[in-house]
Formats: structure tokens, sequence, C-alpha cells
């Protein structure tokens, strides 16, 4: 299979683990593989071509950001290979492969990959393969997935050696590497799309997870490690025997879990054991300061105990980041308010305030879908889903409000104060040079690349 990943130029970027772990799968079921990054090739489409020709099928991995390239890609390749077979995977098509079937995709595969890729690949019967979807007699089939993968250790490692790591712009000390320890998450919050995963939180044995960690060390240099984690820390203890593993094996390294823990889930033995054990920069999750647009959220987080948690990370040394949504169907400018001065008022080094965008996959897309806010077309620029444009229709929330919110969050956050603590922060991670120049990487990459 020739694995591509679409084009979409943010002003950082990072592999795709997803198409990495199916990729590895491919190869351990003795499937030959290529991969192309898009984001990080000038003239993509001359190399998919010179590629395309080795393989009977292209396997095209995107979220809701890649939609658009991923659809002129497939386009390409109908054209002009049209006897190749294509595959799409990933959060968007999962959602939206009644758009893709049968023109832009012969097959579609909806949620975890790994089985579904090598029975593809092997010619076994479509009707057999679980969660799928495919077109027969001009009817799109979906196949209901029975079951996801139980036995996480049973994976092989991500493709890593399909990758040049020095292609990409993301923070942290260099060589770094993405890895995810469990997946699946039991909450069902209405912006997320759980479905891909499922809700059963499955959990990566310590001796594996570690496994990995010094595989990555060892083979490529790593030197930092980004856990993207749904909930990493839903199972204190778990986390614990993990830090104890790494702390024996007396590396130096430094990991973070950029993707947001839950900032309810306070642990002080658990948070001091993660700092020794090398995690230095933790976002905590907490969306927004109103509890109830939290409980209408479907987040079941205790606004009370986000405080106590940022009192423990704070004491135990870390570098702390929050993550706030912005513009929920349920915000007034009263909830915006109060999570503006929240935000300001923690002693967090970083805060992150997205406004909201309904993906497709989402309960809060099908609301938005529901309400007329939404037109859903995978000929649009999916990439404006994220530019602020597409918004949940909210009576109570005009846009030139969410964006006059939006703005002051940030400048009431970052205050020279603030900036002063993130360098003293940096200087004593001895990260400045490193973080610094991921700053001035992703400024030229604005300026003259034009990417977002
Ligand atoms: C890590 C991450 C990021 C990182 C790194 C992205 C990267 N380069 O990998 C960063 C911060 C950069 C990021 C950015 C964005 N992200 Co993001 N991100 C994630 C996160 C937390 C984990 C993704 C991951 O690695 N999962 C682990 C792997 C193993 O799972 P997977 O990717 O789903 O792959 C499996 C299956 O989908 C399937 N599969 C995938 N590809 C293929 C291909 C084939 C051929 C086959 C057969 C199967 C297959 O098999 C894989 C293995 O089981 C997910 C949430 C989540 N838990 O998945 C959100 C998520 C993917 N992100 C999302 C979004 C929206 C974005 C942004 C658009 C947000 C923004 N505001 O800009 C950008 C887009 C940037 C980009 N170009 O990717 C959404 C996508 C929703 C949607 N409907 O498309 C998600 C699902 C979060 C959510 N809101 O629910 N993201
Ligand atoms: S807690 Fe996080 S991963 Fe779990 S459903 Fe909510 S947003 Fe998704």
């Amino acid at each position: 299979m020739l694995l591509i990943v679409p084009d979409y130029r943010l002003w950082f970027n990072c592999p795709q683990i997803g198409a990495l772990y199916i990729a590895s799968a491919l190869r351990k079921a003795g499937e030959p593989v290529t991969m192309i990054d898009c984001k990080v090739e000038d003239k993509f489409l001359d190399k998919i071509d010179t590629e395309i020709v080795k393989h009977s099928s292209i396997g095209i991995t995107a979220n809701v950001s890649h939609a658009f390239s991923g659809a002129k890609i497939a386009e390409h390749v109908r054209k002009k290979f049209p006897d190749k077979i294509i595959v799409w995977g990933g959060p968007y098509p999962s959602a939206e492969y009644k758009k893709l079937i049968p023109h832009l995709a012969d097959i579609v595969v909806i949620g975890e990959g790994e089985t579904q890729a090598v029975d593809i690949c092997k010619g076994k019967p479509l009707k057999e393969i679980p969660g799928i979807a495919y077109c027969e007699d001009g009817k799109i089939i979906v196949n209901q997935r029975e079951k996801y993968i139980d036995d996480l250790d049973g994976l092989e490692f991500p493709a890593w050696d399909l990758v040049d790591i020095n292609k990409y712009n993301f923070p942290g000390f260099q060589p770094g590497y993405l890895m995810q320890t469990q997946r699946g998450c039991p909450f069902n919050c209405i912006n997320c799309t759980t479905f891909i995963h499922g809700n059963k939180y499955r959990q990566r044995s310590i001796e594996k997870t570690v496994a990995e960690m010094e595989w990555l060390i060892k083979k490529f240099g790593a030197r930092e490690i980004h856990f993207w984690d749904d909930n990493f820390t839903l199972n204190p203890e778990r986390v614990k025997n993990l830090c104890e593993a790494i702390i024996r094996k007396g590396w130096n390294l430094r990991i973070t879990l950029p993707n947001g823990i839950r900032a309810d889930i306070n642990d002080p033995e658990m948070f001091r054991l993660m700092r020794k054990a090398g995690f230095y920069y933790v976002n905590l999750a907490v969306e927004s300061a109103d509890q109830a647009v939290i409980d209408a959220l479907g987040k079941k987080l205790d606004l009370e105990k986000v405080n106590d948690t940022l009192k423990t990370l704070a004491s135990c040394g870390f570098r702390i980041g929050l993550l706030f949504m912005m513009g929920m169907p349920f915000d007034t400018p009263e909830t915006l308010r109060k999570t503006v001065e929240f935000a300001a008022s923690t002693p967090a080094h970083h805060a992150h305030f997205f406004v909201v965008t309904p993906f497709p996959g989402t309960k809060l897309y099908d609301m938005s879908v529901a309400a007329g806010g939404i037109t859903p077309d995978y000929t649009k620029d999916f990439i404006s889903f994220d530019r602020q444009n597409e918004r949940f229709f909210n009576p109570q929330l005009s846009n030139e409000e969410l964006r006059r919110y939006h703005r002051m969050a940030y400048r009431k956050f970052y205050t020279p104060a603030r900036i002063l603590k993130i360098l003293f922060a940096m200087k004593a991670e001895k990260s400045i040079g490193a973080d610094l120049n991921f700053l001035l990487n992703c400024g030229l990459n604005i300026l003259f690349k034009g990417h977002r």
C-alpha cells in the first residue's frame, strides 16, 4: 500500500502516528509499504506518480484538515491510475464516508484500522471485514465493527523509519517522537470523535511502553517524547508504575502530555513521580470556567477541583498549560468572561483558547448541521473549519463578541509577568535554545511559506 498523509501546512507540524501504525501492521503481514507525507514534500503528486506503480492500493489518512487535499489526491489517482484501489482511514473519512464512496474511495475504514488494512491488502472478501464501508451494486454497505483491539501490546511499534524526523517542526528537544500508551476514553464529550477508538479504556503494558521508549532512544536518538494519549492519568496507579519503571531506566529524557489530562484527577504522588520520570510539561483540559457549560459539554469535570490540581502541579515544578474552548452553543458573554478571568488568575505558564469548531463525527457537528449552521461539502476547503469562520449558531453570542473575548483571553493571560515566568521556566529546563529555535521556525513558516 502507498500510504499518503495529505497536505495541510500548519505553522508547526509533526508526523502522523495513526498512519505509522498502519504501515507497521502492513509490514508485519508482509505487505510492501511506502509513505509520503505531503506536508513535508514539495511536488508530492510527482512522487505519488512514481511510487504508486509499485503498489495495488493507495491509503489516504485524514482528519478534517486533510479532507480537501486528500480529495484532490484521490481525484488525481482515480484519473491517472484507475486500476488502483483507494482506501481512506482516519477521523474524517470515518465520519464522512458517504461523501467519498464511490467516486473518491473504494473502501473507507471506520475507526481503528490495523487489522482492516491488512485484510484489505490480503484481498479478504470485503463483506467479511468488520469496520469498513464500501460500495456494492450502487449501494454503500457498512460492516459494523465487532470490537476494538484489546491487546495493544500485540501491535508493532509505529514505523518511524519511514519518516525523516528532521523535516518536521514541533516543540521540545530534538529529535522528539510521539507515542500513545492507551486508546479509548470512557467519556462522551460532544466535541470529540470518541467513536474512532471507542469508550473502552485500553492500556498498553508498562513493559511494552517502556520498551517502545527505549527503542526510540536507542534506535532514533529520542531526547523527548510526547504522549498523545486520550486520557493519560485516568488510572493513576498505572501512571505511577510506568513512572517507576522509567525512573529505574535512568534515562535523560523529557516527556510531555500535550493532549490535555483531566483537571479533576489530582494525585500528588502520581505527579511527583511523573516529574521525577522526566515529565516537564502538561496541558490541563479545563475547557470552561462555567460549570453549566462543562456539564452541557458532557465532560463530567468538577470545576471545584481544578485549583487544587493546579496547586499540586505548580508545587511539583511542572510547566503548565491550560486548554479552553470558547463559543460553545451554551456559552454566553458571561460564561466567556468567567473563563477569561479564571485563566488569568491561575499560576499556569501557557493557555490555549480554541474557538469551538464542530468537527464531523461529533455530536456538536450534528447539532450544528441540524441548526442549519454548516453546509457540509467535501469540495469545500475544510481548512476553513479551523479558521474560526465556521461555528455553532448561538443567538446568545455574536461572532464579534466571541472574537472580542477570544482576543481578551490572550491579552489578559499573557502579561509581561507571565512571559517572564515562561522564560524562567525555559531557563530552568535549559531549553531556551530549543524553544526559541522552534518559535523562530514557526515565524518563518508563517511569514515566508504562508503556513497557517
Ligand atoms: C495527536 C493529535 C494531533 C497533533 C498531531 C497530529 C499528527 N500529526 O498526528 C496536532 C496537535 C498537530 C493535531 C492537530 C490537529 N488536529 Co488533532 N489530534 C490528535 C489526537 C489527539 C491523536 C491522533 C493520534 O495520533 N491518534 C492515534 C492513532 C493510532 O489513531 P488515529 O490517528 O485515529 O489512526 C487510527 C485510525 O484512525 C485508522 N487510520 C488512520 N489513518 C488511516 C489510514 C488508512 C489507510 C487506514 C486503513 C486506517 C487509518 O487506523 C489508525 C490506527 O488504528 C486526535 C484525537 C485522537 N485520540 O485520535 C486528534 C484529532 C485527530 N485532531 C483533530 C483535529 C481537528 C486537529 C486539527 C484540525 C485541529 C486544529 N485546530 O488545527 C489539527 C490538524 C493538523 C494536522 N495536519 O493533523 C480531530 C479530528 C476530527 C475530525 N473529524 O477530523 C481529532 C480526532 C480530535 C477531536 N477533536 O476529536 N492533532
Ligand atoms: S475526555 Fe477528552 S478524549 Fe474523552 S471524550 Fe472528552 S474530549 Fe474526548
